[in-house]
């Protein structure tokens, strides 16, 4: 009787979005989170990696950037230690490939949709990784590791190598959890 009240519910859970926790995130194995900060040190935004089944998603949160569109991209280094993010080096690139989705020899692994800042200096973006949960996650967990970096402007999705996307505000370090 209790099993078959949790399977009707399930589907209807999926569209409850409310609280700390989706119903992915629920279903998922959290892989890794990052703890992003600007460049003053203070921590504007959250990231978590999830895995669920071949996949791995991204979710990422941010509570204090300046309104407006921001590229988010992952960094071939996990190290945001230079004052402007350089240290993280260019995008996540495994397979190759040239900058943005709407190039047609794009993308790399690390180009990842805009985020929309609100008035208030909050927003979220969320989108799964391309290619496999073993590809992905042996890209991002290399030995010079991985880094999140926000961007001060758009990314056009096509301007090889960066997306024309302008400085690093914020950067943060792909961490194991
Ligand atoms: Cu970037
Ligand atoms: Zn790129």
């Amino acid at each position: 009787m209790h099993t078959r009240k949790m399977l009707i519910a399930a589907p209807i859970a999926l569209f409850a979005l409310a609280g700390c926790q989706t119903a992915y995130e629920a279903a998922a194995t959290q892989i890794a989170s990052v703890k992003v900060l600007d460049r003053s040190g203070a921590q504007v935004g959250t990231a978590r990696l999830f895995s669920l089944g071949d996949e791995v998603t991204i979710n990422a949160s941010f509570t204090a950037l300046s309104p407006g569109t921001h590229a988010v991209h992952l960094h071939t280094s996990g190290d945001c230690s230079a004052s402007d993010f350089t240290s993280a080096g260019g995008h996540l690139n495994p397979g190759g490939e040239q900058h943005g989705t709407l190039n047609p020899r794009g993308a790399h692994l690390g180009d990842l949709p805009n985020v929309t800042i609100a008035d208030d200096g909050a927003g979220t973006m969320s989108t799964i990784l391309r290619g496999t949960r073993t590809s992905v996650e042996t890209a991002i967990f290399d030995a010079d590791g991985t880094a999140l970096v926000v961007h001060e402007g758009a990314d056009d999705y096509r301007s090889d190598p960066a997306g024309a996307a302008g400085s690093r505000v914020a950067c943060g370090i792909v961490t194991r959890s």
